[in-house]
């Protein structure tokens, strides 16, 4: 098909445009495409909501940065952690992240990552090693200030008296050691004492499955208050106490961690007394420090995210905020 002359010049310029040619002579050619970060990610386990939105904030952060996630769920096992990273090293990743389900065992396997040059930057809970080579920085909340924030709470809402019953998260994991070991330690010199501690591994069920081997074990009135490490097992006590006939929040004071919005929803209508934040929406603040760590930029050894408190007068006016 022969094309007119007057349309041909206007198919010419477009066809140069396209080409590049009818680029204005001061037009910067586009800087070099950024390396495509490839992250291996340890994560701990899939054991509840906090767990569910701290996975989904990391691969929708991956999606939008455009970095390649090699993504394992570890079941709460550290030899599937461990196997993990190995996996990773093997793969010649750019960084390593792990979320570690306990503090203690991690020095052989950093070791070997150490060897093979390639960063490891710990998110969410942090571990015990003599040789601070072995990562390159934390990033997290920090348990000790939340252990702290419940039991002050509890100390100026019961003037300082009152039985405890502890729902534990995972043994051996640096939160159930933190905000166990910064409550217990806030609290003395009060009248408050921990009459019980059990470990409901931050499950819901489990914190079930205490909350109902504690209301055979104690009556009501042999204890005043219900210390969970995180919101999960408080809804799954606060099932078991209404199954018992009990009034949670009126009964029973009932005081947690983590911040889900369906803990916090629960505070709206008093069945928990307070709950401090711990956020699990890390992956933007996370992929920072591993581009900074990678681009061999300093980055602090440690970096908190801030938590809030959430007690009936301003859980209403936060609920409908909450984004996990
Ligand atoms: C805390 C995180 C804990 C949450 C639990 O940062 O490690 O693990 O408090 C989760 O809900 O299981």
């Amino acid at each position: 098909m022969k094309i007119k002359p007057t349309v041909q010049f206007p198919i010419l310029l477009v066809g140069l445009m396209l080409a590049g040619c009818g680029k204005s002579p001061d037009a910067t050619s586009a800087p070099a495409a950024a390396k495509q970060l490839t992250i291996g990610f340890a994560q701990e386990g899939a054991e509840n909501a906090w767990r569910a939105a701290n996975t989904a904030s990391f691969k929708a952060e991956a999606e939008k940065r455009g970095i390649n996630l090699k993504f394992s769920e570890a079941q709460g096992k550290e030899e599937n952690q461990i196997s993990a990273v190995k996996s990773f090293i093997a793969q010649h990743v750019d960084a390593i992240v792990i979320a570690p389900v306990v503090e203690t065992g991690w020095e052989p396997v950093l070791k070997e990552a150490r060897d093979a040059k390639i960063p490891v930057i710990l998110s969410d809970r942090s571990i015990k090693v003599d040789d601070d080579t072995l990562y390159a920085c934390f990033v997290g909340s920090d348990f000790k200030k939340e252990g702290q924030m419940v039991a002050d709470w509890v100390v100026k809402h019961t003037g300082g008296k009152g039985r405890i019953l502890e729902l534990l998260g995972t043994p051996g994991s640096a939160p159930a050691n933190d905000r166990h070991n910064s409550f217990a330690d806030a609290i003395k010199g009060t009248n408050l004492t921990i009459i019980d501690s059990q470990s409901g591994d931050f499950k819901r069920d489990g914190g079930k499955v205490v909350m109902e081997a504690f209301l055979k074990k104690y009556k009501k009135g042999d204890f005043d208050i219900v210390y969970s490490h995180n919101d999960d097992m408080a809804i799954g006590a606060i099932q078991a106490i209404e199954e018992a006939g009990l009034k949670p929040g009126t009964d029973i004071m009932i005081v947690s961690i983590d911040g889900l919005k369906e803990a916090v929803q629960a505070i709206v209508v008093g069945k928990i007394n307070c709950v401090v934040e711990c956020n699990p929406l890390a992956g933007p603040v996370v992929y920072d420090a591993v581009e900074k760590v990678v681009a061999g930029q300093k980055v602090p050894r440690l970096s908190y995210n801030p938590d809030e408190l959430f007690d009936a007068t301003n859980a209403k006016a936060a609920v409908a905020s909450r984004q996990y």
